[in-house]
């Protein structure tokens, strides 16, 4: 088997390099570890920035994500009971963000890659990256219990934070960073309708709140836990009663519905600050996490995407290495960017210390701010929806 870019992992990464790399005229194959009916199911992200959303429609694979994706013109913020909105047309020149689970784009994604007669091995762990240090590296990889090899010019490893890619970098190529947060969240998602047209994340005394949406008819919703907590630990009733104090206003109140999903997320942020090594390139979660305060990490994953593809483009169209070369620079850029905002949004609305500490008082203070100050509104509001690509040319 042999191909230009061999693909490992088929999340919104390696799933949008694929489809991306085709239309520019470049070979790939995906191999996969998981069934598709189990990466199709994944719950997780919902927020899709305005750049991710441009560059799928310019694709072509964003039909149902227009018709069925909802676009938000500003998000909430709640303090100690107090709403204020952040509306993002006014300060951001009209860029917005799109509420659209990951699923359903991995859903879109799959159908349009297999549609136009892409291979993917599915339920085919990839086991070892070889001869990274070589023109000719290859992916050896377990299908149906028979190991094979599909031979490349360049790997490209999407394979997500627990993947082999990053494994595969060489020790003294990179340095790490990793910061845990010492709380995590409980995700639900719900059968009800959402209980505001827009998101609301919320601190509150009890902790963090955030109330998100999938649909008109089911609600996307967190809470923030103990580290060590279980879901066990959370009652359906117990979730609506804390989602309910801590989102709660005068005068406004939470719908509640049949809990459908329930799940522990831990928060952490973690990069490496070189993403390529030789022929071997990493994109994605595989490389950088952030906590999804920020709603950025499939995001980046896009943006990744973007730089690795025009990288090959100028190689294979015009055999020129540099853009290729500088990969990990110019991703590095947004990256950072990423991961402050990231930081700044857990650090903003998680109860950190006691309530009314200094650290309380640094958090309100920052919310009394936006509430005087256009300039600072702006700043969040255009990190939020994500900067334009030209920011960090
Ligand atoms: P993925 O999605 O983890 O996909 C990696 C794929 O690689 C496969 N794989 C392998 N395949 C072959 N061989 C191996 N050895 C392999 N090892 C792994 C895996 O099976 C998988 O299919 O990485 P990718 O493509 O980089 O995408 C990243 C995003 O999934 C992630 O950043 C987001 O989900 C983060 N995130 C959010 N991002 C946003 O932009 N907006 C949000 O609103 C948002 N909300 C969230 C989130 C993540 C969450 N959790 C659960 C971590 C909310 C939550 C709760
Ligand atoms: C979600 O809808 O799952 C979501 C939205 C915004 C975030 C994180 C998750 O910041």
């Amino acid at each position: 088997m042999k191909t230009q870019i061999g693909i490992i992992g088929a999340g919104p990464a390696g799933l949008t390099l694929a489809l991306w790399l085709k239309k520019e005229g470049i070979s790939s194959v995906i191999i996969e570890a998981r069934s598709r009916a189990y990466i199709e199911a994944r719950v997780r992200a919902g927020l899709l920035e305005q750049n991710t959303v441009d560059i799928l429609t310019d694709l072509g694979l964003a039909d149902r994500l227009i018709k069925e994706g909802q676009v938000h013109h500003g998000v909430f913020f709640n303090f100690d009971g107090e709403r204020i909105r952040v509306p993002f047309g006014e300060l951001t020149g009209g860029r917005n963000i799109s509420i659209y689970g990951q699923q359903e784009v991995v859903k879109d994604l799959t159908e349009a890659w297999l549609a136009g007669g892409g291979e993917i091995y599915f339920e085919s762990p990839a086991l070892a990256i070889q001869g990274i240090d070589t023109e000719n590296p290859s992916i050896l990889f377990d299908h149906q219990g028979v190991q094979k090899q599909l031979d490349c010019e360049f790997v490209a490893a999407c394979d997500g934070f627990h993947g082999i890619g990053r494994k595969s970098m060489p020790q003294n190529s990179y340095k790490e960073f990793s910061v845990t947060y010492p709380y995590s969240w409980l995700g639900i998602l719900a059968h009800v309708a959402p209980s505001a047209p827009e998101l609301i994340y919320a601190y509150h005394e009890n902790g963090f709140a955030l109330s998100s949406m999938r649909s008109e008819q089911v609600s996307r919703l967190y809470v923030q836990c103990e580290v060590d907590d279980t879901v066990e630990n959370w009652s359906d009733d117990r979730i609506w009663e804390e989602l309910s104090i801590r989102l709660g206003t005068p005068g406004w109140e939470l719908k509640r519905g049949p809990i459908f999903e329930k799940s522990i997320t831990p928060m952490r942020s973690y990069f490496i600050d070189n993403m390529q090594a030789g022929t071997l390139y990493l994109a994605g979660d595989a490389a950088h996490i952030v906590p999804p305060t920020g709603g950025k990490g499939l995001n980046l994953a896009v943006a990744d995407v973007k730089h690795l593809v025009d990288g090959w483009k100028a190689y294979y169209q015009q055999g020129s290495k540099l853009a290729l070369e500088g990969y990990s620079k110019q991703a590095l850029k947004r990256i950072w960017r990423a991961q402050d905002f990231s930081n700044f949004m857990t650090t903003f609305f998680h109860k950190q210390d006691a309530h009314g500490s200094f650290t309380y008082q640094l958090q309100k203070a920052k919310f009394d701010y936006i509430k005087c100050s256009k300039a600072y509104a702006t700043t969040i509001a255009e990190n939020y929806v994500g900067l334009p690509f030209e920011s960090f040319e």
